[in-house]
């Protein structure tokens, strides 16, 4: 049944209206299973679409990447109205992302240096684009700390992390060694800690031209970053490539997929086998070899080989059927569900068996696996309800499906058994799904989301190119139903759904934030008070500094002049420190546009190199006479 509660209000809004005897009342509930009150549908489990009242807060916030947007997004959740944008790997026209000083700094600092090289022939200082799959939040003790949110860069192998007291972006940095991160994880215990990244893509490991199609040299590279610092702690080469990656409650072991063990070139290459395999990380044993200087140094970063063959006990290669995608460590702390993709199988890898594996190199690899369940076709990506259930995207079938972990160990020990709970289906084409706190220790089995990867006749049609589709599942009671669809640009790739309570940003920027030290250096190297501007514009040879400040509806400066040539750099600091109250810096046809929030300072740096009489105002509407708010550039024409 599509749609419920539209239908039933209106009809029983409708009896109401015609005969409103009790008993026809109530035979249209019984009827349809709904309960309603006061003309509303009720809350519970399996009745109905999750409806919030205007002004009503989510009781969780998710944060959703964006895929080839290259942007973080925040949702609400359960009624899914999207919250925020937070640009990250992407250029942003409303906040200045991408030409603001502060934001080149996060998006240039982190770059390799062969990286810069490359870009300036191009003439750019960073790349435009980026790839972000996989959002994930620090962790302490096995749960969400509210910290911070990491996330990876497929397209320039990148890793970046958003503050969650701000929710902006404050550091990126290019992984060396490693091609085209994909999965990636923080570390759940003690604390993030390290953040996991894979590089999926094979290349040399000295990749400067030297080697090209000699795919036998080929190497793939995990890497852990220290999520304090985002400096690269170490790197590990490993055999086979590498897909998505998680990690254990235990702090002992991260886990990664690799769906290329043949290291092809080709498709036919790469799925040739029908084993691949899950790479185990021994992450003390990597430590130890980092700290006895077993490894060799690449590009300023210790890197240990943990290849196949090597007699240490740095890896275990565990043969998964076939080609293993997702991998998702249940709350129970324990099972670990490998996802197959190819198979229509999701393995299941017990970690109280790994110390084991790793004591004794003799033993049998599969040893660690303790259920391998048929679930349907295209098994991507497993969530989790903290009750003993598992929630496993089929791809191909175009279903989640819900099974019972308890059931699929028995069945894999023998006993006659159905793990299969459920199926319901999704529109269409399910990538990742994710639960209501579903990856910690405190998964809470309220919300699942299905991020479908075609809407096809879902919503009207725009074109060629379609929305995707997220839908919001309700997995309280028994049976599964799908309550909502959200059709989504590019793309809902992955999302987290974290309790509103450990998510406490702020609404007023802290004057003292880092964000903006180099202009806070500057202006006080320049004898400014950057809090309040000045009168005059800096002028250091060809370089010019104006610094102002905003109180809505006003810029401090109405007018200033500079000369054809200079390059400009602006200083707006926002004064206003009431919530909401953000202003902007948009210079009309010099491509300038900037976001200030409240108490933040923002600047820009351009070449003034149009003479003549320029408007800046403000693009973020902000009062009654924000029109107003606005003020000239001179630029006095360069003497011929
Ligand atoms: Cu399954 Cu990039 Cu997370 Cu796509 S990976 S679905
Ligand atoms: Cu300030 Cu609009």
């Amino acid at each position: 049944m599509k749609y419920p509660i539209n239908h039933t209000v209106v009809t029983r809004r409708g009896l109401m209206g015609a005969t409103a005897t009790g008993a026809v009342v109530a035979a249209t509930g019984a009827g349809t299973g709904l309960g309603l009150l006061d003309g509303r549908p009720a809350q519970a489990a399996g009745e109905g679409a999750p409806h919030l009242a205007p002004g009503d807060l989510d009781e969780y916030y998710g944060f959703w990447s964006s895929g080839q947007t290259g942007e973080l997004r925040i949702l609400g959740v359960p009624s899914m109205r999207e919250l925020m944008r937070i640009p990250v790997f992407n250029r942003c026209s409303a906040t200045g992302w991408g030409q603001t000083n502060e934001s080149l700094q996060v998006l240039t600092e982190g770059l390799l240096p062969e990286t810069k090289t490359y870009l300036a022939a191009q003439g750019k200082v960073t790349y435009d684009n980026g790839d972000l799959h996989h959002p994930h939040m620090s962790f302490t003790d096995g749960t969400y700390d509210g910290r911070y949110l990491f996330m990876n860069d497929k397209a320039n192998t990148r890793v970046a992390r958003v503050r969650c007291d701000v929710m902006k972006c404050d550091k990126i940095i290019e992984i060396p060694n490693a091609h085209d991160i994909h999965g990636m994880r923080p570390q759940k215990y003690p604390r993030t800690g390290y953040v996991f990244a894979n590089g999926e893509h094979e290349a040399p490991l000295i990749n400067d031209g030297s080697v090209l199609d000699k795919p036998e040299e080929y190497v793939n590279i995990f890497t852990a970053i220290d999520g304090d610092t985002m400096e690269i702690a170490w790197q590990v080469i490993v055999s086979g490539n590498l897909d998505n990656t998680d990690c254990d409650y235990q702090g002992k072991y991260a886990f990664s997929t690799s769906y290329n063990s043949e290291m092809g070139m080709n498709l036919a290459e790469m799925t040739e086998n029908e084993l691949d395999h899950v790479v185990v990380f021994n992450i003390a044993e990597i430590e130890r070899a980092v700290a006895d200087g077993d490894y060799q140094e690449l590009k300023g970063v210790k890197v240990v080989d943990g290849r196949k063959g090597t007699g240490k006990d740095y890896t275990r290669y565990i043969p998964i059927p076939n080609s293993p995608h997702g991998i998702n460590t249940a709350p129970d702390k324990r099972h670990v569900m490998i996802n197959g993709k190819l198979s229509p199988t999701v393995s299941v890898m017990d970690v109280t068996k790994l110390d084991a594996l790793f004591a004794d190199e003799s033993l049998d690899p599969r040893s660690v696996i303790v259920a391998e369940p048929q679930l349907g076709l295209g098994p991507l990506h497993t969530a989790f309800d903290g009750q003993g259930h598992a929630f496993t995207t089929l791809f191909l079938d175009s279903q989640v499906v819900k099974w019972d972990i308890d059931k699929a160990l028995r069945a894999y020990a023998g006993e006659e058994v159905d793990p299969i709970l459920e199926k319901v289906d999704v529109q269409y084409q399910p990538g990742h799904n994710s639960t209501s706190m579903g990856e910690t220790a405190e998964a809470d089995g309220k919300w699942l989301i299905s991020m479908n990867k075609f809407s096809k006749d879902r919503f009207l049609n725009v074109g060629p190119l379609k929305p995707e589709n997220e839908q919001l599942i309700t997995i309280t009671g028994d049976r599964m139903e799908v309550v909502h669809d959200g059709p989504t640009f590019a793309e809902p790739h992955d999302s987290i759904i974290v309790r509103r309570d450990i998510v406490n940003p702020v609404s007023v920027w802290d004057r003292n934030d880092p964000t903006w030290e180099a202009a806070r250096q500057q202006a006080a190297a320049d004898g400014v008070d950057l809090d309040w501007g000045h009168d005059e514009p800096i002028r250091d040879g060809n370089k010019v500094r104006v610094y102002m400040h905003s109180i809505a509806p006003n810029f401090s400066l109405e007018k200033f002049t500079v000369k054809q040539g200079d390059e400009v750099t602006i200083y707006v600091t926002n004064q206003d420190d009431i919530d909401d109250v953000t202003h902007g810096f948009c210079l009309a046809n010099f491509g300038v546009a900037m976001e200030i929030a409240p108490q933040a300072t923002a600047s820009v740096t351009f070449v003034a190199e149009r003479p003549g009489v320029h408007w800046f105002y403000c693009q973020w509407f902000c009062h009654a006479l924000h029109m107003e708010m606005r003020g000239r550039m001179f630029v006095e024409p360069r003497a011929t």
